[in-house]
């Protein structure tokens, strides 16, 4: 595909507007859609509304270039990118509701010679489905299902895995798993991507590519998992975690991830789940290191609340310091964080000061009213009970001296380890 293609990605959220600001600034034209007009107008401001290191830059220029446009209705393009939200359902199904109304956007503005990439991390045969939808709403058009390479219309899969903090870098760089629902739209979607993509392009078919997507997460989930259940095990034996993982992953064919207080964010907690409700009785291991995973915050918990009951004072008078609220280390996202659930727990239960060490936010999000936003030094100065939810850097310095006198509980083996 030719620099001067128009490009049109739905979704402008953590993947979308990055993959809008990496195509622009290859010279390609890009309009971007987004159902939230905030973020629309924010964007056409040539600002953004996500946080993502290096990204405001890039589309501040193509904004002032010309070069990425937002709206909120679809236009005639030349390839769609589909990058919009997958979360789960009660039942832990995927929630494609998101995809089917971009679906129902794009519809009217397709035609022949049109790709289409989805990205969204989906259930297998998610492809397939949109490509019903759009068959449904356009019958003047040929789809690859039916009409393969001579399709009007190309429907490929690829997904995103880039890492939240690092995706300027990683979009860029990693290499992309790319299934077409034809030979075609694989190796269209692969010309398109490697105007920005210095990776290789990995040429599969859709259904392959969405379990690639999949399998990556549940891997990472599973190997958490397994830490996660040596912590539990290694507390009842009395046995050093740390030390225990250390010493194993000498091994030349062992390495053990580390445990924490829970699996965050918005992918490996979900991903697996979509695995699971396509195959409920395969996905036995998949199933239970979700489980493990879930269950870990609860486990601090109960271990926060026996320090708590074991104290000298009445447990009002305590003062708890929990250190970290992000889902992971040196990062300020809060959500879908096990740090944030357990303070929020802790605050809620214990009915004494709770003190809340998050370095990377200066405004304690509503479910945390009731706790204070402190420096590390006040809070290791006033907290009786320490609380280590997150290995951000700055936690690292904390020294055995400044924990006189205190009784802790360390998730991420920052002082234990
Ligand atoms: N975690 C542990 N122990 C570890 C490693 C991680 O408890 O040893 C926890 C983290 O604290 C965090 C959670 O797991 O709560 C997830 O963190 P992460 O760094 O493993 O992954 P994410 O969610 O930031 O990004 C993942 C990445 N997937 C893989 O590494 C296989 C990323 O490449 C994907 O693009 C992203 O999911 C996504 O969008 O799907």
């Amino acid at each position: 595909m030719a620099h001067t293609t128009t490009v049109s990605v739905i979704g402008l959220g953590y993947i979308g507007l990055p993959t809008s600001a990496v195509f622009a600034k290859q010279g390609v034209r890009v309009i971007g859609v987004d159902v939230n007009q905030h973020a629309v107008d924010v964007i056409n401001n040539g600002d953004i509304h996500i946080v993502e290191p290096g990204l405001r830059e890039v589309v501040a220029n193509a904004v002032k270039n010309g070069l990425l446009r937002a709206t909120t209705q679809c236009e005639p393009a030349d390839a769609f990118i589909m990058a919009v939200p997958t979360p789960f359902n009660a039942d832990k199904t995927g929630d494609l509701s998101y995809i089917k109304a971009a679906a129902e956007n794009l519809a009217p503005v397709l035609r022949a010679e049109n790709l289409i990439i989805l990205e969204s991390t989906s259930p297998v045969g998610t492809t397939e489905q949109l490509e019903q939808w759009l068959q449904a709403a356009r019958p003047d058009l040929s789809f690859p299902s039916a009409a393969g390479d001579n399709a009007d219309v190309q429907i490929a899969y690829c997904p995103e895995r880039v890492l939240p903090g690092k995706v300027m870098e990683e979009l860029v760089l990693n290499d992309r798993v790319i299934g077409g629902l034809s030979n075609k739209a694989s190796k269209q979607a692969a010309e398109l991507y490697k105007v920005f993509l210095r990776g290789d392009c990995l040429l599969t078919n859709a259904r392959t590519a969405e379990m690639a997507k999949l399998t990556e997460n549940s891997f990472r989930d599973v190997n958490i998992a397994f830490a996660n259940e040596l912590s539990l095990i290694c507390d009842k034996l009395s046995i050093n975690v740390w030390e225990l993982i250390r010493l194993a992953n000498h091994h030349p064919r062992v390495k053990i991830l580390q445990p924490g207080p829970g699996v965050g964010g918005h992918c490996i907690a979900v991903d697996p789940w979509f695995i699971v409700s396509s195959a409920p009785e395969q996905a036995r291991l998949i199933r239970t290191a979700r489980e493990v995973n879930d269950f870990k915050p609860q486990w601090v918990l109960n271990q926060v609340l026996a320090c708590l009951n074991n104290c000298d004072k009445p447990v009002n008078e305590v003062v708890v310091a929990c250190l970290g609220l992000a889902f992971k280390a040196n990062i300020d996202d809060l959500r879908e964080s096990p740090a944030l659930r357990i303070a929020q727990q802790i605050a809620v239960t214990h009915g004494g000061r709770t003190l809340l060490v998050e370095p990377n936010i200066t405004q304690l999000p509503s479910a945390l009213e009731g706790g204070e936003l402190v420096e590390l030094g006040a809070a290791l100065e006033q907290a009786d009970i320490i609380v280590l939810l997150v290995d951000h850097e700055p936690f690292k310095a904390i020294t055995r001296a400044q924990l006189e006198g205190k009784v802790w509980v360390d998730t991420k083996g920052l002082i234990d380890g």
